[in-house]
């Protein structure tokens, strides 16, 4: 977690720290793709590609006890969250070992017992799961946790937002909400979803305090969303963060993209924040070009050691499966026990 002022040494390491998310997740997206055009995934493979230091920024800024609900292009925040890559692979692979014992083809995993929530929808549904979390947790004197959801523009125009950002307004809950606005809800464009000026302008109405950021800049993704999640944390009620970039993939890799227009790849919102990051890293030698090719060179034996593990492994046998939920099963432990 991020707890020192800018320019000191702990910012140093937490640069670096969310850095190795960034690009950890970055080439796991890349081997998921890679994966996915060899026809060893079926079904849907989503990425993060250019939304990686928005969502690091997430993952190293919550604490472990808090209350975390990524969607399908937070790989980083996954990572920083304390997903190990192991998680991921077993999911996309279908093995039955995975935290969903391999029924969800692609993102939908997590382990709720750990405030790691299994998305439900990309569109929104998440959040009123998290102020539900964050009430119980008021109603039996739980203090000091927060509870971030991220949301793309496209799910700001859905009734799910609006109800559940005024819920957290009206009982004023811990909730961080950041929302990616990355220019397109799959081929729709922001012109078509909504017609403010600022996504941020719509925090006035439900009575919440909005931060802007440029979330192609990793200091401003840290500096920010940490902000964000420490005023929730003390008590000044739900956070509506709104980062502007532009997806750098298709809205899935079945998706070639072609609606995005050049000068929207050209312009700044088109950098790649995993290049910004280097580059800062390096100007403030922070980490200078060898390191960074140590640690890619690790993360990569780590991805494909996790692969050929996930590969070796059973699927799930329709014959043999226990076909209760997740929770359901652990309710029945709970019987068990007591
Ligand atoms: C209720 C519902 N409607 C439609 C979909 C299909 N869908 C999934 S993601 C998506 C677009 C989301 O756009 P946005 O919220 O901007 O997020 P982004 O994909 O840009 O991260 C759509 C239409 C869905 N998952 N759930």
């Amino acid at each position: 977690m991020l707890q020192t002022a800018p320019g000191s040494r702990a910012v140093g390491e937490a640069q670096l720290a969310a850095y190795r998310f960034m690009l950890r997740a970055r080439l796991l997206d890349d081997k998921f793709a890679a994966l996915y055009r060899a026809g060893k995934i079926h079904g849907g493979v989503f990425l993060g590609r250019g939304q990686e230091a928005l969502s690091a920024a997430i993952g190293v800024s919550l604490k472990k006890s808090d209350v975390f609900a990524p969607l399908i292009r937070d790989a980083a925040g996954r990572l920083a969250f304390g997903e190990p890559i192991l998680d991921a692979v077993r999911t996309y692979l279908g093995s039955a070992l995975g935290p969903m014992r391999g029924r969800d083809g692609n993102v939908h995993r997590g382990r709720p017992q750990e405030g790691y929530l299994p998305m439900i929808s990309h569109l929104g549904a998440m959040v009123s799961v998290v102020n539900g979390i964050l009430f119980a947790r008021r109603m039996k004197g739980v203090t000091g946790s927060v509870g971030a959801a991220c949301l793309g523009e496209g799910a700001t125009s859905t009734g799910s937002f609006h109800e559940a950002l005024n819920q957290a307004a009206v009982e004023k809950l811990p909730l961080v909400l950041v929302v990616a606005n990355n220019q397109f809800a799959y081929s729709t464009p922001t012109g078509r979803q909504f017609a403010c000026a600022d996504l941020a302008d719509k925090a006035a109405g439900y009575g919440v305090e909005a931060h802007s950021l440029d979330a192609t800049d990793f200091s401003a993704c840290l500096e920010t969303v940490s902000s964000a999640i420490a005023r929730a944390r003390a008590g000044h009620g739900p956070q509506l963060v709104v980062a502007t970039l532009l997806r750098l993939c298709g809205h899935g890799e079945h998706d070639d993209a072609s609606y995005i227009l050049p000068e929207q790849k050209n312009s700044s919102l088109g950098r790649d924040c995993l290049k910004v990051a280097e580059e800062f890293l390096a100007k403030n030698q922070f980490a200078d070009t060898a390191q960074l090719a140590v640690w890619r060179s690790e993360a990569i034996r780590e991805i494909e050691e996790a692969v050929a593990q996930a590969q070796r492994e059973p699927a799930p046998d329709p014959y043999e499966e226990k076909w209760s939920a997740l929770s359901s099963e652990h309710l029945n432990e709970l019987r068990e026990e007591t």
